[in-house]
């Protein structure tokens, strides 16, 4: 079965895939290695989708897929191994050894830097892409020639027939409400506090991430290089980063990691990036109606505080590329009929992770709470079950879990 070439209104493919994301562009490729073939619509243009700062950690399970996928090289070369994190408050800093609790580590590797070499590797295999488009709409997805109708860049008319449509949308696409309201199920929580994230052009004062609890307010020092920094600091929702100068910046950022704590020192640099992220957990069931399959950011939002968002992405996808492929190549749908429920298992732990590993760190000027959180922190660091709990969420259960 062969895509109608580009250039005709009408388009044929086995799987149309809404989002060139991370997941629809890693769905394409190891749809690909399984010999169906896509049809990927993209809102955006390539090279805004590329250049989105989002996230810096992978799990072991997506550095293990990527390198089975032929997507490890540059990963491998240019990737930081870490075999965990610290955990900070005033006075305290302690190592959470995930190799040493759970034989598994976690790569600094940035967003920006997946999706250049999903978009690489889609580009050599010649993969049919439409960029900037508008007017997206799902049409009979109850049936089994379920399509895409799109307005394509240059204003035409388009509508991609698939025998499988995949919404790799993100949150605010329009995948997620085509399951029918009344099969649909959300949970949504807002959290009362959003990150100020920052881009630097500065080493790292720190060889491994530092999540850092305070009364002031919860602050993180990542990385993307040993040249570039990536830092968080909890804000009030609404901020403005521009209210925020570089020097304030610093200063808060010095006081919540613990700056001059036992020698520790937080070198400052250029800010070559400022922006404020909400903060909320959100889930959308089912992950499959009819032909609609969801997979990524379109069926579920975590907090950023577990490093969990990208990852859970890669999870679904890759239960779902194995699935379809069974469903279209062997007419077996077994895998398909279960991806819903068995994603989900790995959605709910990974959003409590996240909701958990916030609560325990964000300020929210409670007094009991902040006695439960710095109770918890003393615990995790301290209880070799308490350390094994969190590097187990953290570093990432096996996918499938
Ligand atoms: P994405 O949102 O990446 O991709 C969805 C794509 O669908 C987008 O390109 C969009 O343009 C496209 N689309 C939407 N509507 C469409 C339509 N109608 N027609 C066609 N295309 C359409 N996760 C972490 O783990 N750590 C972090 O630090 C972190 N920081 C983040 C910061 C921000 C500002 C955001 C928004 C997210 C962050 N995340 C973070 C989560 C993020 O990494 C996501 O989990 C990840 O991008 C999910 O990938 P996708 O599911 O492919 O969704
Ligand atoms: C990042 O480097 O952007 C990052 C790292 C860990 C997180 C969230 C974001 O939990």
């Amino acid at each position: 079965m062969t895509t109608t070439p580009a250039g005709a209104a009408d388009l044929r493919t086995q799987v149309a895939i809404i989002g060139a994301g991370p997941a629809g562009m890693l769905l394409s490729h190891l749809l690909a290695a399984g010999g169906v073939e896509s049809v990927v619509v993209e809102s955006r243009s390539a090279e805004y989708v590329a250049s989105r700062i989002r996230a810096g950690i992978l799990e072991q399970s997506t550095v293990d897929l990527m390198r089975s996928a032929g997507l490890g090289d540059r990963l491998g070369r240019e990737g930081h191994e870490h075999r965990g994190i610290y955990l900070q408050w005033p006075q305290e800093r302690h190592h959470l050894d995930f190799v040493d609790l759970t034989g598994r580590s976690v790569f600094v590797y940035g967003q920006t830097e997946v999706q250049k070499d999903l978009v690489a590797a889609r580009t050599a295999a010649g993969q049919e892409d439409h960029y900037e488009i508008t007017d997206t709409a799902l049409h009979d997805l109850g049936t089994d020639r379920p399509s895409v109708t799109f307005t394509d860049s240059s204003g035409a008319a388009r509508r991609v027939t698939a025998d499988v449509v995949v919404g790799c949308d993100g949150s605010f696409g329009p995948s997620r409400s085509s399951v029918p309201a009344p099969v649909r199920q959300t949970w949504e929580k807002t959290y009362p506090y959003s990150w100020l994230g920052i881009l630097a052009d500065v080493a790292p004062s720190t060889d491994e991430l530092i999540y850092a609890w305070h009364p002031d307010g919860f602050a993180m020092h990542s990385m993307r290089s040993a040249t570039v920094s990536r830092l968080y600091l909890q804000v009030p929702n609404g901020t403005d980063p521009q209210t925020w100068s570089d020097d304030r910046i610093w200063e808060s950022l010095a006081t919540r990691l613990g700056h001059g704590q036992d020698g520790w020192q937080l070198t400052p640099g250029p800010i070559t990036e400022k922006s404020v992220l909400p903060m909320r957990s959100n889930v959308s069931t089912p992950m499959r109606h009819g032909r609609l399959f969801l997979a990524g950011d379109a069926a579920h939002i975590v907090p950023p505080t577990g490093a969990k968002g990208l990852n859970l992405a890669v999870a679904d996808v890759g239960l779902l590329a194995p699935a379809l492929v069974d469903l279209l190549r062997r007419n077996d749908s077994r895998l398909a009929d279960a991806y819903s429920e068995t994603a989900l298992r790995r959605v709910w732990r990974c959003t409590h992770f996240s909701w958990w590993m916030t609560t325990m760190l964000h300020t929210s000027g409670d007094e009991f709470d902040q006695q439960l959180q710095l109770s918890q922190l003393r615990w995790v660091t301290s209880s070799e079950a308490g350390a094994t709990g969190l590097a187990e969420n953290y570093a990432g259960l096996p996918i499938g879990f």
